[in-house]
């Protein structure tokens, strides 16, 4: 059976690809095997049949033959273990790529994640100015570290792999900022990134469905 992931009905990011389905989608799209999409209201994903399948109601998920997974770190590595183009094939390597994963999901996803949510949860208190100054700072360390380890190279290491799908993916989240001007050798790495037909035709996918809800 052809996968199923879910994905907002109607994403609040207006078509900009920013929900985490984006990922999953140029995953499937970088190792060419086909996916289906059911699309869920936020009411649905608050709803039992939904919170079986992601115990935070939230997007994506994925099921296929009985599995469902969720967290779109794992669903991406699941993709990658089932057909090649994001897992080298040499041990060593692979672990490297997959230590890249869990690099931007623990180390460099978090800080770029707590200016929005800064942003949006704690605009009304009375510290919020110092607080963004100090969120935006620390997301400046860590990227320093991370343009310093990326150097002059292509990718994180080696061939594009599942590691630099979703760094670049946390990476876009702070795309239409300032703060990548900063660290020019990480805003070339983004784009490299979204310059791969598979982006574009998972972004395609993901803004078809913001352009269907908006039409409706
Ligand atoms: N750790 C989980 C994973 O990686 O799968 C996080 C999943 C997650 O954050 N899902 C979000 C969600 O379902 C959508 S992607 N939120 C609804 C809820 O929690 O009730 C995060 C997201 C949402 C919206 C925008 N945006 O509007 O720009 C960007 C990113």
């Amino acid at each position: 059976m052809i996968p199923t992931i879910t994905a907002f009905a109607n994403s609040p990011d207006g078509g900009d690809g920013q929900a985490r389905d984006t990922r999953v989608r140029w995953a499937f799209e970088e190792v060419g095997l086909p996916y289906d999409v059911r699309l869920v209201t936020f009411k649905q994903m608050k709803e039992p049949a939904h919170m079986s399948l992601q115990p935070f109601g939230q997007i994506p998920t994925f099921e296929q033959d009985g599995l469902a997974l969720f967290e779109s770190g794992s669903i991406i590595l699941h993709i990658a273990e089932q057909a090649p183009g994001l897992l080298p094939a040499d041990p060593d390597a692979r672990a490297r790529a997959i230590t890249w994963m869990f690099a931007t999901a623990s180390s460099i996803e978090p800080v770029i994640v707590d200016r929005e949510t800064t942003y949006f949860l704690e605009r009304d208190q009375p510290w919020y100015e110092q607080r963004f100054a100090m969120v935006i700072e620390r997301i400046h360390d860590r990227l320093r570290l991370l343009a310093a380890r990326l150097g002059d190279a292509e990718w994180l290491d080696g061939d594009f792999s599942a590691g630099d799908l979703l760094m670049i993916s946390a990476l876009r989240r702070i795309e239409d900022t300032d703060i990548l001007d900063a660290h020019p050798n990480l805003k070339a790495y983004m784009q490299r990134g979204m310059a791969r037909p598979a982006f574009k035709r998972a972004f395609a996918a993901q803004y078809a469905v913001h352009e269907a809800a908006n039409a409706a």
